[in-house]
């Protein structure tokens, strides 16, 4: 209950904050997108990551606010690269399974990029394989109302759940993010490599983009483009830095 009070009084103070890690287009090596990830300024024990609070945010149902507050952040910092005449890139943000059931998601977020006037293909939102793949019918219905809002569609994790494959081409996402436990191991696991390359090779075949996660050596990244993945997101491009940071690197370009 503690931590509770704490996440609550935090969001009122202001003590969040969003770090962005730039994924890459492995063909041009230039920055196409970035991904918003949450960090918890504490006055005393310093930068948190989401594993140290996100769970009681999710328990507490504080997560349906935070979650507000980042898809707020991240289309205003969005408008504010656009306003300093960046080149323009993807956000990702990433919902969780309690916002994505709240009834006004989609007018929230229709609200939002009005206010902004940002157009909808830059925001770029995150749902993990095992979220959409729950309840599918009703999943189904409210990712057709966000691709009809024109918003990118990421699923994130993918290939840690289950997902049926006529459904996955149903559900109109632009991109499989294939997740880091697959890439940890490359290029030595050779069952690694073969999940990557089948789905890489499929999401090709759905028409879909790959983002691979947690690529932290050049051996990974030259596998991962030997099998045509297209963006790469990981450590040996970027951490995820703060948004002075990111700024500078979308400057340079890559
Ligand atoms: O960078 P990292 O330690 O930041 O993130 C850890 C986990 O927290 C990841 O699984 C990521 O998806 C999740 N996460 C990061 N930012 C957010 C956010 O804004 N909302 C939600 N729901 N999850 C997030
Ligand atoms: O949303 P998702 O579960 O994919 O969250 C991404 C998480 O992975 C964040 O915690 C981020 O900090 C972390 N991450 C990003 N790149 C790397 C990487 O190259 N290696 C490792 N170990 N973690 C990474
Ligand atoms: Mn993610
Ligand atoms: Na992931």
């Amino acid at each position: 209950l503690q931590v509770e009070a704490q996440l609550r009084q935090a969001l009122e103070a202001g003590e969040f904050v969003l770090h962005y890690q730039p994924q890459v287009d492995m063909k041009s090596g230039r920055i196409v997108g970035v991904e918003a990830l949450l960090r918890w300024q504490h006055p005393q024990r310093g930068l948190l990551g989401p594993l140290q609070f996100i769970d009681v945010a999710e328990d507490s149902g504080l997560i349906v606010g935070i979650g507000r507050w980042v898809l707020e952040e991240a289309c205003a910092q969005l408008a504010r690269w656009r306003d300093e005449g960046l080149p323009p890139v993807r956000v990702g943000v990433n919902l969780s399974a309690l916002q994505f059931r709240q009834p006004d998601l989609v007018d929230n977020i229709a609200d939002v990029l009005e206010r902004y006037g940002l157009d909808a293909e830059w925001l770029d939102l995150e749902v993990t394989e095992s979220l959409v793949m729950e309840d599918l019918p009703q999943t189904t219905a409210l990712l057709e109302a966000m691709h009809a809002l024109g918003v990118s569609l990421s699923i994130d994790d993918f290939g840690t759940g289950y997902s049926s494959l006529a459904y996955l081409k149903r559900l109109k996402a632009g991109t499989l993010k294939i997740d880091r436990s697959f890439v940890k191991d490359l290029p030595h696991d050779a069952d690694d490599a073969a999940i990557t390359r089948t789905v890489i090779s499929m999401a090709a075949s759905l028409n879909m983009r790959v983002v691979a996660e947690g690529v932290e050596t050049r051996a990974q990244w030259a596998l991962l483009a030997a099998e045509g993945c297209d963006t790469v997101q990981g450590y040996f491009c970027s951490k995820p830095v703060p948004a002075g940071d990111c700024a500078r690197l979308l400057r340079s370009g890559s």
